[in-house]
């Protein structure tokens, strides 16, 4: 896949507000939140959307959602509730081609999102 920005933001290229950090996931603050926590959560081995995930990306994906769930507790916000989203390709509303899991808290969320 192409490079990305958050593939430079992995590579501390460009900097961003790492709020969370493992051996496989990166975690930082979208900088046009759509709510009063948005922090993304990427993984450092990039895959350009949900669909070029294989069978073997199986745990690498487990790993972006397990990493959501441990930043909401570790921040207080998991028993409020929180929202985690991936968007793919244009009707998804995807425009960074660099996969990754939206993380969404601190205020009532609508359903459906638009
Ligand atoms: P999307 O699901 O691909 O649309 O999400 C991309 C997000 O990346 C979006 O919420 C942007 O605000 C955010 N973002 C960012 O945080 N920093 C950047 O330099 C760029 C996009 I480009």
């Amino acid at each position: 896949m192409n490079d990305t920005i958050f593939g430079k933001i992995i590579r501390r290229e460009i900097p961003a507000d790492i709020v969370y950090e493992n051996a496989d996931v990166l975690a930082f603050r979208d900088l046009n939140p759509q709510a009063p926590v948005h922090v993304l959560f990427v993984p450092k081995r990039p895959l350009a959307t949900l669909n070029d995930a294989a069978p073997g990306d199986a745990a690498l994906l487990g790993k972006l959602l397990l990493g959501a769930a441990e930043y909401a507790k570790r921040e207080g916000f998991a028993e409020q509730g929180y929202r985690t989203v991936i968007n793919c390709n244009e009707d998804g509303g995807q425009t960074v081609f660099h996969l990754h899991v939206h993380l969404l808290a601190g205020r009532r969320l609508h359903w459906p999102p638009g």
